[in-house]
């Protein structure tokens, strides 16, 4: 086997429901890391650049329609595409952080398809397995307070309650730490930056897990 020389970066993916602030504090934690001079960089799920993550976003936009099941195969599929790419830049040393991945997989599809939970990890099992799932928990009155509510699909208060029960099964296994969301934005980002710093040391010796094994 190879022999290590250099710690590995950690995978750190932030959670919650539509405008619980993740995207905001993915770039306050990427910018807060650069300044520590942690190499890092941010991803986002869904990724809509490649060709899957087009039909994804057209699906998400309402321009086309599609069987629920067969867009969470494909919001599955969008991981694996990136897979390798998440190995490679967690193994030269590289933080990640991002945006929404496979608990959000589950979460929603099982709301939307009414399937099991366990119907909706299966595709997911064995992707890389995050360090630390920091969950952005958000109440239904923050959410409405927030703008541009209900252009996308599945932003509607019934669909989200659902989503929230899931995420809360789903953080029964794994390292999930929830934070309350409706804090202000700095606040929150301080509780997230310190959980993070928390984690980085202690990881740079363990292997990358892999999900649901
Ligand atoms: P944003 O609101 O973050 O742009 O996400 N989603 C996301 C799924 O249903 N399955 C998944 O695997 C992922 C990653 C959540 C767009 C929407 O896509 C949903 C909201
Ligand atoms: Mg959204």
């Amino acid at each position: 086997s190879i022999i290590r020389t250099m710690a590995r970066g950690a995978f750190i993916v932030l959670e919650g429901l539509d405008r619980a602030g993740k995207s905001t504090q993915v770039s306050m934690i990427v910018e807060a890391l650069k300044e520590r001079n942690v190499p890092v960089e941010r991803r986002v799920f869904p990724d809509r650049s490649t060709a899957i993550g087009g039909i994804i976003n057209d699906y998400l936009a309402k321009k086309i329609e599609l069987a629920p099941e067969a867009v969470h195969l494909l919001f599955s599929a969008n991981r694996w595409e990136c897979k390798d790419g998440i190995l490679e830049t967690l193994e030269k040393g590289t933080t990640l952080i991002v945006d929404r991945y496979a608990a959000s997989g589950a979460a929603y599809s099982a709301a939307t398809t009414g399937r099991p939970l366990s119907w909706c990890t299966s595709p997911d099992q064995g992707l890389p397995a995050p360090d630390l799932v920091l969950y952005l928990d958000v109440t239904p009155d923050t959410q409405q307070q927030r703008s541009n509510w209900g252009e996308e699909r599945f932003e509607r208060a019934e669909t989200q309650r659902k989503v929230a029960e899931n995420f809360r099964k789903l953080s029964e296994s794994g390292n999930w730490a929830f934070v309350e969301a409706g804090l202000d934005k700095l606040e929150v980002h301080q509780k997230l930056l310190q959980k993070v710093l928390d984690l980085l040391e202690g990881c740079k010796d363990k292997p990358i897990g892999k999900l649901y094994e």
